[in-house]
């Protein structure tokens, strides 16, 4: 398809982009949608089918931010559609509880040993700040333990050192947040036990949990090294402190199971959002019986949502995750297109001798501008954030729709085909000739 942009901007996605800072700080409703890192002005999306995005000038891009992780089956998958039409039919939203709510909580329950009970939000930012408070509530401590890079959503306490949006604005934390909100929150290094060891010997008996992205998707991708997260469950235990795993990205991503099958490890509690929601906002989160009884109205745990298990959202969610359950051999698909992709991105690097850093795993993957291998919060920093821009761009002339920024991942679906993958591979290799 001919492509109708400038060298710049896209004359509508310009045009709504100025309409939008009128009305929308920054002209976005998340700031890491406002392409301000890599100077430009984002694409305005006007519709999604499998990998591809049509932006509002009718350009066509194969698109590998999937929503931020949501649609792992590609946009408009023709089942989850239905089943949203299906339900908003019958009405959008009750504040009542409905059956769809508890077959998603039965469906999940039954198929995630960490999950026994769960209780639905409306984001991953929910759904984290939820268990921080009930793993507080639970074992009568305030401290927590996070690791730097990691991002867990905007809630105030875990705003020290986080990944993601901030990371890419270069702040470690945010304006607004007052010290005592932070105070009790301490900041570990990711692949570092040692580091977390030394915070739990610090603060005796202090400690409610340790919350880990179990593969870190927000400073790029970083693996867990061998070992790293079985000894954050032996520390966890030792100290009586509970082990959460932020599964907002790695649900249902890595395996069916998320990380915590994948690497077989069974955390206390557990975040979920994006893939759960199959589109729709949503979040949950969950943990064995005798925790999660703490919330309310069993216990006295406080947290509530006027929105939560909105009928329509849990439609699309139920849909997806049956979906992905009854085809579980799509994950090792997943895997293979991964490998695909992000071994020959490594290997093409390597062939012309150029010192950058493919991390990837499953379908989660990223290239990192630096020599160092990147294993942390400060070898991701090395990262050279302009050529990562001039990267960004070069991708985007090519119609490849990436993540805006060095400390994001790239997100593959189902729906991105060999034929896909080969154009995405043709267009990095133009990329890495010519940036
Ligand atoms: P939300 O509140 O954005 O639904 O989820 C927060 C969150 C929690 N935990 C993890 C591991 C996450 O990755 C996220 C959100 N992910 C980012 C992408 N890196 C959302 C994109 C955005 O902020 O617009």
């Amino acid at each position: 398809m001919e492509r109708k942009m400038t060298t710049e901007h896209t004359t509508r996605s310009d045009a709504l982009m100025e309409r939008a800072r009128k009305y929308i700080p920054g002209g976005v409703n998340s700031p890491v949608r406002s392409w301000y890192n890599v100077g430009m002005t984002p694409r305005f999306i006007r519709s999604g089918k499998g990998p591809y995005l049509i932006d509002a000038d009718g350009n066509e891009y194969i698109d590998y931010i999937c929503s931020w992780g949501p649609m792992i089956l590609g946009h408009g998958e023709e089942t989850i559609r239905e089943a949203v039409i299906a339900a908003a039919e019958r009405g959008l939203s009750f504040g009542a509880p409905t059956e769809t709510e508890v077959e998603i909580a039965q469906f999940m329950s039954e198929r995630i040993p960490s999950a026994e009970v769960l209780r639905m939000v409306n984001s991953g930012t929910e759904a984290v700040m939820s268990a921080i408070r009930l793993a507080r509530g639970f074992t009568g401590r305030n401290k927590i333990i996070k690791f730097a890079g990691n991002y867990h959503g905007h809630s105030d306490c875990l705003l020290v050192e986080a990944g993601s949006g901030l990371l890419t604005a270069g702040i470690p934390g945010s304006a607004g947040v007052p010290e005592g909100c932070t105070a009790d929150t301490l900041s570990a290094e990711y692949n570092n036990a040692e580091s977390v060891e030394k915070l739990f010997d610090a603060n005796p008996g202090q400690i409610a949990a340790v919350i880990v992205e179990p593969v870190a998707a927000n400073m790029g991708v970083v693996l867990p090294g061998e070992g790293f997260l079985q000894k954050l469950r032996t520390l966890c235990t030792r100290n009586q402190a509970l082990l959460i795993f932020d599964e907002v990205i790695t649900g249902f991503r890595l395996a069916f199971g998320g990380a915590a099958e994948y690497f077989g490890i069974t955390p206390d509690l557990v975040t979920y959002g994006k893939i759960i929601g199959g589109g729709m906002p949503v979040g949950a989160y969950g943990g064995r019986r005798e925790i999660m009884e703490m919330v309310s109205p069993l216990g006295p745990v406080y947290q509530a949502g006027t929105l939560s298990g909105n009928p329509v959202a849990m439609a699309a969610g139920l849909a997806q995750l049956r979906l992905l359950y009854d085809h579980k051999e799509d994950y090792a698909l997943l895997a293979e297109k991964g490998e695909k992709l992000y071994g020959e991105m490594d290997r093409i690097i390597k062939e012309k001798g150029l010192p950058w850093q493919v991390n990837h795993i499953g379908s989660l993957g990223c290239i990192f501008f630096t020599g160092k291998a990147v294993t942390d919060y400060r070898t991701a920093k090395t990262s050279d954030t302009e050529i990562f821009a001039r990267y960004f761009r070069c991708m985007l002339e090519h119609g490849i729709h990436l993540a805006p920024s060095q400390f994001e991942a790239m997100f593959l679906s189902l729906s991105h085909t060999g034929e896909i993958l080969e154009k995405t591979l043709a267009a990095f290799k133009d990329a890495m000739e010519n940036i």
